[in-house]
């Protein structure tokens, strides 16, 4: 686990260092719930870290929209510990969610990019995600480190706590310290999925579906299709596809299936099955090796096995790369989309 958790550096309220969580271990320990509150795409890293959270800490954790948050009169106390997540450490929804649930005497940590920024000065602790800022808008390298970060917080807990036992810790940990290779891997699949693009460069709408840890991956292909390359696109936990967006499916949708090989396999398998089925496109992100789904699906993308818990941080990278061959193609200004704020300060 980094430096960025060791609480090396003395965590004070105002100052640049966040000092990690190790002085409030007991306090999340014992903590009603961790409600976390972000927006955008660090929401999406919220989501995977409600998941992380819940499995090994056995914490309840809720995830809230910011923006929401702070306009309704929610229900915070001094046992609630609140980790907000922020790329810039500026967003004002962001926060001022954090400082509506100090003023009632809640615990936050901020998980943040940019260093001495107004979040993590408000922060009583957490850590920096060690990435520097995104050089563009729309956040990427943000997103797989907070969930990096997120996840070496979840995992050091569980393990001072005892929900989670050594051998099960150790094992984590070596899937985690296995992950950058994993990432360099998918980053070869560049090629593979310019041509994918061209293929799908002129669709009006996408839909992308997920289950578990590769549902919030789902939404964040969505979203970031639509902030570069202004295509509209959903994102959906698959069961639900059933209850609405399957209407939507014909020979013109595509639909990115994010289908790695997990405890849902079976599930999702049923998912593509039904796409196809009324003749929807399918590109199917899946595991290495898997050929049944490449058997149904329209095209297949194959990424290395991985800890399901850690697999967005792995499958989100050919969603990336996707949105980005898609929005050059159109011609659009990747680093720099229209109606776009880097952070977003009103
Ligand atoms: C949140 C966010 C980004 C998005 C865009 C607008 O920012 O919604 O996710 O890509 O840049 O802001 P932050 O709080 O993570 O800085």
């Amino acid at each position: 686990i980094g430096d960025c958790l060791r609480g090396r550096l003395n965590a004070k309220e105002g100052h640049l260092h966040l000092g990690g969580i190790n002085d409030y271990v007991n306090k999340i320990s014992n903590a009603d719930r961790i409600l976390i509150v972000a927006c955008g795409t660090s929401w999406h890293a919220g989501l995977v870290a409600e998941y992380i959270f819940e499995e090994y800490c056995r914490i309840p954790v809720e995830v809230e929209y910011a923006s929401e948050f702070r306009y309704r009169n929610p229900i915070v106390g001094e046992k609630d510990v609140v980790i907000a997540i922020s790329q810039s450490g500026e967003t004002a929804d962001t926060l001022a969610a954090i400082e509506l649930a100090k003023s009632k005497g809640a615990t936050i940590l901020g998980v943040c990019n940019v260093v001495g920024a107004s979040i993590p000065r408000t922060s009583h602790a957490g850590s920096y995600t060690h990435a520097g800022p995104e050089i563009g808008v729309a956040s990427t390298k943000a997103f797989t480190a907070q969930i990096s970060v997120l996840t070496m917080m979840a995992l050091m807990l569980a393990h001072k706590k005892g929900s989670l036992t050594e051998s099960e810790y150790r094992k984590l940990l070596v899937e985690l310290e296995a992950v950058p290779d994993k990432v360099a891997k998918c980053l070869d699949l560049n090629a593979q999925i310019e041509i994918i693009s061209e293929k799908f460069k002129d669709a009006a709408n996408f839909l992308y579906l997920g289950r578990g840890y590769n549902f919030p991956v789902a939404l964040e292909g969505a979203l970031k299709l639509k902030e570069i390359s202004y295509i509209h696109a959903e994102g959906y936990p698959a069961a639900e596809m059933k209850h609405g967006p399957i209407a939507l499916i014909d020979e013109n949708m595509p639909v990115v299936f994010i289908a790695t090989k997990d405890s849902s396999y079976e599930k999702i398998v049923s998912n593509i099955q039904e796409v196809k089925a009324r003749k929807g496109k399918v590109i199917a992100i899946v595991t290495e090796g898997d050929t049944d789904i490449a058997g149904m699906a329209d095209y297949t993308v194959e990424v290395p096995a991985a800890h399901e818990s850690l697999m967005p941080l792995i499958s989100v990278i050919p969603l990336q790369l996707l949105s980005y061959h898609i929005a050059v193609m159109r011609g659009c200004n990747v680093d720099q989309p229209r109606n776009l704020a880097k952070s977003v300060t009103v």
